[in-house]
């Protein structure tokens, strides 16, 4: 089999890098460095409400702008090691310039019904495995079609672009099984975040711990969890076992590492990058390598579906972390400037650092001292952090493209290319 691919639409991320850059090179460098090594760190429609991604007025389809950008820029020169391979087979299948595929797609409304049906399943599943009526009440709680369905949909465009690669159709009950074990894993994670966090409401909504005991929400995460694990069982593949099981290892490692920081700008920049892999990426990189897996994917292709998640994950933490600073709490669903008050450093903060150091204090008392939420808020405005982030961001989500689009084509290879669009451009 070919992969195949748009040689003349692989891109290179220095340029991203060049703008994100501007008045800070000496931190850039040093993440530009720790973004090529981290490939080893081990109602449904228009929930994405978003800034870039123009849709026509009759169909309603978006317009890539991410992906009109990487045709402009017209090179290729990827860095990831992983997929030489890959892109040495495609030289073969090479497509003429500017024959980008039309990607009027949107992948809410090609999913409309997988995503649907998956929800419906998802809250069957949970009261089917409980006689507790409370439980079956709180379990189905964050189910509620209020989410931006990111993780199922990502799991099923990747499995029908790899079913499809593969010359098979549809999508297999297996693969659907990971869209909806995927689902749970993060409303498991919410969960336990909002108890952890003590939220006050998520999606607009009153968050669980507010409506229920501390003790009943943190034991309905763990059903939750059970119960998607007795759905991992129900596969019978140890891999595919192996993959999913990572993940929680991993969301609980990411909340672990946010309770510590480092001392030194460079460490610090590195722990919250691995942070951020654990916390979101993580997740979605290994539902999309299960699916890919299971549709028979080769170690290969496998590891395509991983990196792409990986890339989408990363992007949209990193989307998510610029929106703590400017989004406003109504659009959001969620308080914002929540970090801060939590005493977290994200990205936008670790950015104007090198422009302001009178942050690194703040960072290391965890802006604990009166003032302190408010300057750095303050400073992160007047410095470039948040373009540098949303640059960084945007690499991530250019690299997700460039490996979209090795898989043959097909409305779901679109999709996946018009998710990374929708990440950045999204508003919440
Ligand atoms: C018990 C599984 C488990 C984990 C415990 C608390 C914890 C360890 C991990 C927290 C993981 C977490 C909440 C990461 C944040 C990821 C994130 C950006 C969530 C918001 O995702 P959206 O915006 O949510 O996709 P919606 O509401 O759209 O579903």
């Amino acid at each position: 089999m070919v992969l195949k691919s748009n040689s003349k639409v692989l891109t290179s991320l220095t340029p991203f890098f060049a703008m994100a850059c501007i008045g800070s090179s000496r931190l850039c460098a040093r993440v530009e460095k720790l973004c090529q090594q981290s490939g080893h760190f081990a109602q449904i429609r228009r929930r994405f409400t978003t800034t870039g991604v123009k849709l026509h007025q009759e169909s309603q389809r978006p317009v890539t702008s991410l992906v009109q950008q990487c045709r402009q820029q017209n090179q290729t020169t990827p860095r990831d090691h992983t997929f030489s391979a890959t892109r040495a087979m495609s030289s073969m299948q090479t497509q003429q310039p500017g024959s980008l595929p039309d990607l009027h797609v949107d992948p809410y409304r090609l999913l409309e019904d997988d995503l649907k049906d998956v929800y419906d399943d998802i809250r069957r599943e949970l009261i089917m495995n409980t006689t507790v009526d409370e439980l079956k009440t709180i379990a189905t709680y964050y189910f509620d079609g209020q989410g931006k369905a990111l993780r199922p949909m990502v799991a099923i465009l990747m499995a029908r672009a790899i079913n499809y690669h593969k010359e098979r159709n549809g999508l297999l009950p297996s693969q659907r099984q990971v869209a909806m074990i995927a689902e749970m894993i993060h409303s498991a994670s919410l969960i336990h975040d909002d108890v952890i966090d003590q939220s006050d409401f998520r999606r607009g909504k009153p968050s669980v711990n507010v409506l229920w005991s501390q003790k009943k929400v943190t034991m309905t995460g763990d059903f939750i969890l059970a119960v998607a694990s007795m759905m991992i069982a129900r596969l019978k593949n140890d891999d595919v076992t192996l993959t999913l099981s990572q993940v929680i290892t991993d969301l609980v490692q990411g909340e672990f590492m946010q309770l510590g920081s480092k001392e030194t700008e460079n460490e610090r920049f590195a722990h919250y990058l691995t942070k951020t892999y654990r916390k979101t990426a993580s997740l979605i990189a290994n539902s999309a390598k299960a699916v890919a897996m299971l549709g028979g994917a080769d170690e290969r292709l496998a590891d395509v579906a991983f990196q792409y998640g990986r890339n989408i994950g990363l992007a949209f933490q990193l989307v998510d972390d610029l929106l703590d600073f400017v989004s406003s709490s109504s659009t959001m669903g969620k308080p914002t400037a929540a970090d801060l008050k939590l005493g977290l450093a994200t990205a936008p903060v670790l950015f104007a650092c090198e422009r302001y150091p009178e942050l690194n204090p703040m960072i290391m008392r965890r802006f604990q001292e009166p003032g302190d939420v408010a300057k750095a808020f303050e400073l992160v405005h007047k410095s470039q952090g948040l373009e540098q982030t949303r640059f960084l961001a945007k690499k991530h989500c250019v690299e997700a493209v460039r490996l979209a689009q090795s898989l043959a084509e097909s409305p779901y290879q679109k999709g996946l290319i018009v998710v990374s669009d929708l990440v950045i451009n999204r508003m919440k």
